[in-house]
């Protein structure tokens, strides 16, 4: 299934009260972004179930996909839209037997080979990065635009960059072949979540033309 990863808000709940969490969201939402996934690296899996739930009745409302990241088994609880997988997460086409078609299934990947194997095995999107370094806890390494120009010449699907982008520093992926960008914390770290959804919104379409 082929997601519109326009602007694709990647969730951190780290240190937000959850009716807090949850606002920020719907404002987002409400403003602009066109993909969603809960992010979520500490919670038990009776508790990633519990938000997700929570998170996926607000998506509805705004007619947005969820994406659950890492777990295919949450994803499945909830009716989630998707799940996001990483190069030491579950192989695509494994989980691509598990979910079936109807499920999107989207990919990290860093480099040329990683990208054709993701898309061979049934990814829906990529996601490429870190562009820029990140204060999101995670564990990467660095992608040139070089790189991410290169995956979007090998492969079919929607290619999203990440990692440390605003509205502010979105220039460098002018005139690569992007679909979209994924960002955590130019959103979820703004005081008005919605207010930096439209600004980055609008800067995407002025400096990227997307
Ligand atoms: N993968 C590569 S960078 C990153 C992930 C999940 C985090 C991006 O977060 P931010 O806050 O937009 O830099
Ligand atoms: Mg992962």
């Amino acid at each position: 299934m082929k997601p519109d990863t326009t602007l694709y808000l990647v969730t951190d709940s780290t240190g937000l009260e959850e009716e807090i969490f949850l606002q920020k969201i719907e404002s987002a939402l409400q403003n602009g972004v066109t993909l969603l996934q809960l992010r979520e690296k500490e919670k038990s899996t009776r508790e990633y179930i519990s938000l997700a739930e929570k998170v996926h009745v607000i998506s509805q409302k705004y007619g947005v996909p969820l994406i659950i990241d890492d777990r295919i088994d949450v994803a499945l609880a909830v009716g989630a839209e998707g799940v996001h997988l990483g190069q030491s997460d579950m192989p695509v086409d494994t989980a691509r037997k598990i979910m079936g078609n109807d499920y999107i299934i989207g990919a990290t990947t860093k480099t040329v080979p990683q990208a054709l194997e993701a898309c061979a095995n049934g990814a829906d999107y990529l996601g490429v990065g870190a562009i820029y370094p990140t204060t999101t806890k995670v564990k990467t390494v660095l992608t040139s635009v070089d790189t991410l120009q290169n995956i979007c010449d090998s492969v079919s699907v929607p290619v999203n960059a990440i990692g440390g982008l605003n509205s502010g520093n979105i220039d460098i992926l002018s005139g690569k072949s992007i679909a979209g960008i994924c960002v955590v914390s130019a959103i979820m770290k703004a005081g008005d979540s919605g207010e930096a959804t439209k600004i980055l919104r609008n800067a995407m379409r002025e400096k990227l033309r997307i």
